[in-house]
């Protein structure tokens, strides 16, 4: 059946989200997620003007050849932009090849290897107590694995902290938009390194102590690190037992992540901001990572993630997929499918959207016992109420970024 239709609907709900429709000759409809934190219109251009038009007359069921007339006829390859409009294609192809066989999408890539995904939420807080506080919530919600960002002392505003977020707000609580904040320019943060790294160490361990020896644990460098203060922190961490230290070092020096390896045995997770398998490649060969970070949505869809995702297989290194609330509910379905097929799922990230965006994409995943299930319902199990979303327009939000105390600009 051709494809007669391709729509790039834009959503604010709680934040922006920007979703690839396409619906067959017949009436099938197939959902895909191009959200890109902070640039979303630039996909939803790239959609319009470039990937529709094609689209319009094409074979519904050829997923692959799709993909590869995509990636490669463009001649510009690779980038977030392009990636995330591939990403939504390939996501919505998904979607209706599975409606067309009755079937979820897990099915069709190999059928469940388990019965859930242990997922791991965000717990935050400037100080101890409240970051306590915040560990207990999540446990309370059912979390089995928690990520632990932490205030830094002399440093005002720092990733990863939902009450920072809740600040900014005025107080009300919206840590569901948490990073990015609305407003025509990007909020400043500040850093610094060493004062970070003296703090941290004693974080954990406080923690540790606090919640035993049990309960998973990571950590999010988000970049900031240089090779050699990486490799002193994952090695502090060490008597914490860290199930994961992530992004310790900028993404774009791969050849960083050898150093780092060489100093500690803190597993290491990288490529959220990864988008393709490529740049996966030579980091999964030489043992440097133990995570695979991708996301459905940003490293081009389902179809390239299961191939490196396989490819990490043969090293023994397993999933753990960004799932943060700017990867839309239709992204996490994606994720949620490909983690439950695939032997090497690690982890699965998991920041709840809030109640306007569940409103807007009715979901058929299931939470129970700390473990996600993307449920039954043939497709990817998503449905986006276009009327609801047509309520929330786009607003124009970013991710802040960081600068130094004698104002120079750091990584974010
Ligand atoms: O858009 C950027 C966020 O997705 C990112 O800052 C979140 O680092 C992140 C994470 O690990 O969830
Ligand atoms: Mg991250």
């Amino acid at each position: 059946m051709t494809i007669d239709k391709a729509e790039v609907i834009v959503t604010s709900p709680d934040r922006n989200f920007v979703t690839l429709k396409l619906t067959t000759a017949d009436g099938i409809t197939g959902l895909g997620d191009a959200t890109l934190n902070g640039r979303e219109l630039a996909v939803v251009a790239y959609l319009s003007e470039h990937v529709v038009p094609l689209l319009v007359g094409a074979d519904e069921g050829r997923i692959e050849d799709t993909w590869q007339f995509l990636y490669r006829s463009a001649y510009w390859r690779r980038g977030p932009v392009t990636m995330a409009a591939i990403a939504a294609v390939d996501m919505a192809l998904w979607d209706i090849k599975g409606k067309r066989a009755g079937m979820p999408v897990y099915q069709l890539l190999g059928g469940a290897s388990r019965t859930g995904l242990l997922a791991y939420g965000h717990a935050s807080g400037k100080e101890l107590p409240e970051l306590f506080d915040s560990v207990r919530e999540h446990l309370e919600q059912g979390y089995r694995a928690i990520r632990i960002q932490t205030g830094v002392p002399g440093l005002k505003a720092i990733y990863g902290i939902a009450s920072q977020a809740a600040d900014t707000f005025g107080g009300e609580v919206r840590y569901d938009h948490e990073p990015a904040r609305r407003g025509v320019k990007p909020v400043e943060e500040d850093w610094d390194t060493r004062s970070y790294l003296r703090h941290l160490p004693g974080v954990f361990e406080a923690v540790r102590n606090e919640f035993g020896p049990e309960l998973p644990l990571l950590h999010d460098g988000h970049h900031r690190m240089t090779p050699i203060q990486a490799a002193k922190l994952g090695k502090e961490l060490e008597p914490y037992d860290l199930f994961w230290l992530e992004d310790c070092t900028p993404a774009e020096n791969q050849e960083a992540l050898r150093l780092v390896r060489q100093h500690t045995t803190t597993p290491l997770a990288i490529g959220e901001i990864f988008n393709t398998v490529w740049d996966f490649k030579d980091i999964i060969r030489e043992q440097l990572i133990d995570y695979v970070r991708g996301a459905v949505t940003h490293m081009g869809g389902i179809s390239p993630l299961k191939k490196t995702l396989d490819y990490a297989a043969m090293y023994q290194i397993k999933s753990g997929m960004h799932g943060p609330t700017d990867i839309s509910p239709v992204g996490m379905a994606a994720a949620m499918h490909l983690g439950l097929a695939i032997h090497n799922f690690g982890i699965q990230e998991y920041m709840r959207h809030g109640a306007r965006t569940d409103h807007v994409f009715r979901q058929s995943f299931t939470w129970r016992d700390g473990l996600l299930h993307p449920g039954d319902a043939p497709g990817l199990g998503v449905e986006l109420d276009v009327d609801e979303a047509g309520k929330y327009p786009y607003e124009q939000a970013y991710l802040p970024y960081n600068r130094l105390a004698d104002g120079t600009v750091h990584d974010w």
